[in-house]
Parts: C-alpha cells; sequence; structure tokens
C-alpha cells in the first residue's frame, strides 16, 4: 500500500467488495457504539485519509495476543492493522530481522514524529537493570520508553501489556509491570485479555482515523464501548444463572445441558469484557458457550485473584433470591426434570419478583 492510497483504494485493490468495505464500517461503528448518524464519518475517513503508521512491540509475552488477531475471522479484521495500516514493525512478521528491521522501526519514528500509533504487547521487565528480555541488544523497557517518545498513543494490547499477566503473577521474578508504569506522558489505551477480542484494537484505531482522538474510556484506561459490561451480563448460560441451575462437576447432567458455570469457578460476574457479545472466529463461541468457565483473564492480575476453578467471591442471585452455595441439588432436581419444568420455575421467580415489586 503506497502513503497516499486510502484504506477503500487498497481494498478496492485488493478485491474487496464496495459493500463488504461498508459492512465492515457499519460493524466497527456499531461495535464502537456510535450512533448511527456517525457511520459515514467511518466510512469517510476510510476512503480518504491515507495510512496510519503502526509499530508493534513485542515484549515479554507469549505472542497470544497476535495470534487473536491473526486468527480473527473478518478479513478487514486484521487487515485494518497488517495490511490497510502501513504496519511497518513488527518483529514476529516482518521479513526484516537484526539491524535492518531496528533500521525500518527508526526510520518510522523520523519519519513521522507524533503521527505514529504504537501498540505493545507484553510487559516491561526491571528486575535486575531488565536484563531478563532484551531486543536488539537493548532491554524491553529501553526499547519501550525509545519508541514511546514520538507516538500520537500506546495502545496496551494484552493483559501482559496492561497488568503484567502471567509474568507478572506471585513472586514475578522478572519483576514484570505494565506498558504504563513506564511510559507516562502519552495517552495509552489499556486493551486487556489473555488474548485480547481482535476487534478491540482494530475498533481503536478506526475511531482514531476517523475523530482524530482515542475512544472514550472506562475509568480503567480501557474503551468503553468494549468493557463496560460484565460478561455475566450478555451471558448465553444466564438464564440458568437466574434460575438456580448450576454445573456442579465437569461432568455431570448440568454440564451436558448448558447449565451455568458458576459454581465450578466462573468469574463472569466480576470481569468486564466484551466476549459474550462479539464472541470469537467471528461470532463462533467464547470460553462459557463452549463449556469452558471464564477465568477473568480481562481483569489485573487475574493469574493471582483466586484459583482459576473455584469461585470465592459472593454474588447474589437476585432472580432466585438466594446465595447461589446454597442453592443445592433440590433446585437442581427440580430443573432437571427437563425444559418444561425450568420454563414453568423461572416463569414462577418471575411472577414472585412481579409480585415482590408491586
Ligand atoms: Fe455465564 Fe458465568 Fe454468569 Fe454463569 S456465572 S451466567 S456461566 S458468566
Ligand atoms: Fe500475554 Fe496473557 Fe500471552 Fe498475549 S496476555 S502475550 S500471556
Ligand atoms: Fe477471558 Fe472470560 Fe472472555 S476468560 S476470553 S474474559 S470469557
Amino acid at each position: 500500500m503506497s502513503k497516499t492510497e486510502s484504506y477503500y483504494q487498497w481494498a478496492r485493490r485488493k478485491g474487496i467488495s464496495r459493500r463488504d468495505f461498508l459492512k465492515f464500517c457499519t460493524l466497527m461503528g456499531a461495535m464502537l457504539g456510535l450512533d448511527a448518524a456517525e457511520f459515514p464519518k467511518i466510512v469517510q475517513a476510510l476512503q480518504s485519509k491515507p495510512r496510519l503508521p503502526v509499530i508493534y512491540l513485542n515484549l515479554q509475552e507469549c505472542t497470544c495476543c497476535a495470534e487473536s488477531f491473526l486468527r480473527s475471522a473478518h478479513p478487514l479484521v486484521s487487515d485494518l492493522i497488517f495490511n490497510m495500516i502501513s504496519l511497518d514493525y513488527m518483529e514476529v512478521l516482518q521479513a526484516a530481522a537484526g539491524h535492518q528491521a531496528e533500521a525500518v522501526r527508526l526510520k518510522t519514528m523520523k519519519d513521522h514524529p507524533g503521527a505514529y500509533i504504537l501498540v505493545v504487547e507484553g510487559s516491561a521487565t526491571l528486575g535486575d537493570g531488565g536484563v531478563y528480555c532484551t531486543i536488539g541488544g537493548v532491554t524491553s523497557t529501553e526499547l519501550l520508553k525509545e519508541t514511546a517518545k514520538g507516538a500520537a498513543a500506546v495502545i496496551a494490547y494484552g493483559s501482559c501489556a496492561t497488568n503484567a499477566c502471567i509474568q507478572g503473577a506471585y513472586p514475578n521474578p522478572t519483576q514484570a509491570v505494565p506498558i504504563r508504569s513506564v511510559v507516562k506522558d502519552k495517552p495509552i489505551i489499556d486493551v486487556p485479555g489473555c488474548p485480547p477480542i481482535a476487534e478491540v484494537i482494530t475498533g481503536t484505531i478506526v475511531h482514531y482515523l476517523t475523530f482524530g482522538k482515542i475512544p472514550e474510556l472506562t475509568n480503567q484506561g480501557r474503551p468503553k464501548a468494549f468493557y463496560q459490561h460484565r460478561v455475566h451480563d450478555n451471558c448465553v448460560r444466564r438464564a440458568f444463572f437466574d434460575a438456580g441451575q448450576f454445573v456442579e462437576s465437569f461432568d455431570d447432567a448440568g454440564a451436558k445441558q448448558g447449565w451455568c458455570l458458576y459454581k465450578v469457578g466462573c468469574k463472569g460476574p466480576t470481569t468486564y469484557n466484551a466476549c459474550a457479545i462479539t464472541e470469537w472466529n467471528d461470532g463462533v463461541s467464547y470460553p462459557i458457550k463452549s463449556g469452558h468457565p471464564c477465568i477473568g483473564c480481562s481483569e489485573n492480575n487475574f493469574f493471582d485473584n483466586t484459583p482459576l476453578y473455584t469461585h470465592l467471591a459472593k454474588i447474589p442471585n437476585n432472580a432466585i433470591g438466594k446465595d447461589v452455595d446454597k442453592v443445592g441439588m433440590g433446585v437442581l432436581g427440580v430443573a432437571a426434570l427437563g425444559v418444561v419444568a425450568h420454563a414453568g420455575m423461572t416463569a414462577m421467580v418471575k411472577h414472585q419478583e412481579y409480585q415482590h415489586k408491586k
């Protein structure tokens, strides 16, 4: 892609139809929670604006976030980063290596001062002078500081970058720290998740392209459109939670029927992320839908918070008005009578609620 070619021109050249391009713009607008009246601005920006230079650093990490991105099913979601935007430097994907690769990074920084976006995957390391992660002869922390200097904004992509993830778990031998502990004078957008959802980074960049500013953030510095709801709020198993139907072990009858995974450790009620809305792999599934409890991978220090398959938080169940730990086999037995019994019980609970509110 040439430096003056617009995203739309690039898409057309690659054989993407105008219809698909418009669908992508609409998808991004919807995901960003924009009013429909704003959608044409996205179309206008992607049709007319030249490329946005992006430098992608891989610090102390396992590359799961880039993998998530590469696997995103919508062609334009990953292409926006890997092709449409000029991804000038990414150690994992670039053909260049060694001094040649570093020269590309330095050239982008020199040619676009204050205008490029820096995406960082992985944590910085402070232990023993940062020697546990060195790239191109310097510590990853030095590389981060140097590259962030001329960036317009920094996207901390993935839980390693936002809260040090598994490397930062006790006893944190490398003294891994989040990006915002090292870069303090730039707008930082935290996109947590291990790995994070690909659409979040694409949406964030589309927003920046369209409006010239970063999207609205939560009080934890995350794009609000994607992190304002708990996984629990939109969960596919939520009706079972409300009805008091819980999986007690992974091989029980409830597990086979897709009941709520709260008792086997689901952290969905305390985890803010968009998994239940966007889902993964082009909306195929997400952990809970596939039978695994949410481990809270987008919450700070989730490895240290609780054992993964034990729930410690006491989440009240407003629908059945009980502590769910006290909802035992009695309720489960009733529910196991089948869908008809389930529907009846839910209706009864709703009726009781209604009576209570009157
Ligand atoms: Fe879904 Fe977990 Fe909430 Fe159950 S506890 S409804 S499985 S998010
Ligand atoms: Fe990190 Fe948790 Fe993989 Fe994505 S986010 S590199 S571990
Ligand atoms: Fe992570 Fe929970 Fe989503 S484990 S991927 S935040 S469902």
